[in-house]
């Protein structure tokens, strides 16, 4: 069991997910956001601050044997909120757990996005395939990635950087079909990184078991992770009501979908 539990942007979608569902894999759940968490539960602390507040993300990291990264900015934005959050966040967030009196595990959550502009029609293995990001978001993954790499290397600290497809209760379109990850296939892919007694620095997807998928996790297969869920139950009623995208659209052409237009955000 964990002393102390780190979980970042726990009033997001996944974030809180992770508050509920695990307390019972840490003594005390230090929980970060920039605002809205409510009252802490009796297991629970917490800590508001911006993760581009180094002063702030040091303490905070401090003392935490464990962190779930779930903060940032989670989507598409301008390059200021993007390197704010993903790139500035991740650098003071590493630095904290080199500097941190005790060496804490990190699950961080990348995003498939890292890939987004690889074809529909590729398989991709995490540990092999090029990363093709679809966007400066995914560019911010890559560049989270490749920090675990580092710190890994020189200071063994261990992450697990996990890909996240699409975590939502039903996949919301057709191509989130191959990309979804049902809550249970999260938490249980969260409870496998921290009991795993060796984790090292592996990148996989955080995909459910789907039947049309375009991931191959068999590199992380000393994970003894079990995704349950397929998305196959949604099919017939996303087929219901929605049109699947024309084969000219980005969302029937790339993996990434809707994030491969050709735009770049400016605030
Ligand atoms: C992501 O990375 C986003 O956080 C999420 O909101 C979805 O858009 C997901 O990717 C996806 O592409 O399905």
């Amino acid at each position: 069991m964990l002393q102390k539990l780190l979980i970042t942007g726990a009033n997001g979608n996944l974030g809180s997910i992770c508050r509920q569902r695990l307390g019972h894999i840490a003594k005390i759940l230090r929980l970060n956001a920039r605002r809205g968490l409510g009252e802490a539960g009796p297991n629970e602390e917490i800590v508001y601050c911006d993760l581009s507040d180094k002063a702030a993300v040091e303490a905070m990291v401090e003392g935490c044997d464990g962190i779930v990264h779930m903060g940032g900015q989670a989507v598409e934005g301008s390059w200021e909120t993007v390197k704010a959050a993903n790139i500035d966040g991740m650098f003071n967030l590493y630095e904290g757990a080199r500097k941190s009196s005790v060496q804490p595990r990190i699950f961080f959550a990348s995003s498939h996005h890292t890939t987004g502009f690889h074809a529909q029609t590729t398989r991709l293995d995490p540990s092999k395939s090029p990363t093709r990001p679809d966007g400066l978001y995914g560019v911010s993954k890559v560049f989270g990635e490749a920090l675990a790499q580092m710190y890994f290397d020189k200071f063994g600290i261990e992450t697990a950087s996990v890909r996240i497809g699409s975590c939502f209760p039903e996949p919301p379109s057709h191509r989130m079909l191959s990309s979804w990850l049902s809550a249970d296939d999260l938490i249980s892919l969260i409870e496998r990184v921290f009991r795993v007694p060796r984790l090292g620095c592996p990148v996989l997807y955080g995909v459910s078991d789907n039947q049309s998928t375009w991931w191959d996790n068999s590199s992380v297969a000393y994970l003894g992770w079990r995704p349950k869920h397929s998305s196959e139950r949604f099919r017939a009623k996303l087929d219901a009501e929605q049109t699947p995208p024309h084969r000219d659209d980005p969302d029937a052409i790339y993996q990434g979908g809707l994030f491969c237009t050709d735009t770049i955000h400016e605030d």
